[in-house]
């Protein structure tokens, strides 16, 4: 069931019903271990940061279902799905977040997002803020070198884009027409800062003209449209003209991390009510006894992922010194 639709060939115009039941299927999967770890975190604690993506799954589904089996993909800190779409099983995601031997990096992660799988080009993404702008020029630097057919997507948040390494990447991928997609998940928050706060205008996109190349503003709880737009983007990479900026518009539901008292804010209750929820959005598209059974085979699979998760050993002092170089 997880790795359909990533590995399907984007650009292959599935049916317009088929298409909104696989982003459906994508989105449920995603809600369904959202609303786990928010049960799982209030009920237990967490050793970490558990930073929850809830209500943002159409960016990550959408966009990710964008891409191919062989593309590249930079995720940012916000949440499981990018990775789960892209093929990653639950269980080897929920297992680097809990630090357990069958998580994909083998028991060295824990309280945070790390997962890695080269064979479907998860890359992982950089622990310092706005480091996976130049990991991902890098990793399209050497596509282009070898002359491999393949895209970069690299995602990141509001904050991120101030970073002054969105600048040298962004710059140097327009340049060198590098085969990158830039999706920026713009959820209005940077940890306590409002977006009004860090940017001079509106929309993230607008400074694409600077490095020459397109730079779009798409309904991030609209999972279709953020395919769309990706789409686009991705062929547009793929036939050599290089990298596009996609700003998607979402909303931070939850507080930086679970568990965050979110004193700054009050443009939203406290709670696990979604404005404008994808689910419903797509529901509108896909037969009502579909959906249905596609939420409960997710919920089936994230509960079963849990358990496993949590039969599994912890990683010791003795998976330190696996999988290095030297
Ligand atoms: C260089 C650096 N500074 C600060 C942090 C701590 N930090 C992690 S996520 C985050 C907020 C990021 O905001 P944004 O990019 O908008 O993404 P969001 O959390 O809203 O999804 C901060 C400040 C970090 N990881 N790296």
């Amino acid at each position: 069931m997880s790795t359909k639709t990533a590995k399907e060939e984007a650009g292959a115009a599935p049916a317009e019903g088929a298409l909104a039941l696989d982003l459906y299927r994508e989105v449920t999967r995603i809600r369904a271990l959202e609303l786990l770890l928010n049960r799982y975190v209030k009920e237990h604690g967490f050793g970490g940061f558990w930073h929850p993506g809830l209500g943002q799954e159409a960016v990550q589904a959408g966009a990710v279902m964008a891409l191919r089996h062989e593309d590249y993909l930079f995720y940012a800190h916000r949440g499981l799905g990018y990775a789960l779409v892209k093929g990653m099983a639950p269980e080897a995601l929920l297992g680097d977040l809990f630090g357990r031997v069958g998580g994909s990096v083998g028991g060295k992660g824990g309280g945070t997002v790390h997962f890695v799988d080269p064979e479907l080009g998860v890359l992982g993404q950089g622990g310092t803020l706005g480091s996976n702008f130049v990991l991902g020029a890098g990793a399209a630097t050497s596509i282009q070198l070898l002359g491999e057919d393949r895209v970069v997507a690299v995602f990141f948040g509001d904050g991120a884009a101030a970073r002054g390494t969105f600048h040298e990447a962004a710059l140097q991928a327009s340049v060198w027409k590098l085969p990158i997609v830039w999706i920026c998940e713009n959820n209005g928050w940077h940890l306590s800062a409002p977006f009004s706060a860090q940017s001079p205008t509106e929309d993230i996109a607008e400074r694409a003209s600077a490095y020459g190349m397109p730079g779009v503003v798409v309904d991030g709880q609209d999972a279709i449209a953020v395919r769309e737009a990706t789409l686009a983007a991705v062929e547009r990479a793929r036939a050599g003209e290089g990298p596009s900026l996609v700003e998607a518009k979402t909303l931070r539901i939850r507080g930086h991390y679970e568990g965050d008292p979110q004193k700054y804010r009050d443009d939203i209750a406290d709670g696990l009510e979604v404005p404008r929820d994808p689910l419903k959005i797509l529901r509108e598209r896909v037969p009502e006894a579909e959906a249905d059974a596609l939420d409960a085979a997710a919920a089936a699979e994230a509960d079963a992922a849990l358990e496993a998760v949590l039969a599994m050993p912890k990683g010791g002092a003795e998976v330190v010194t696996q999988g290095v170089w030297s």
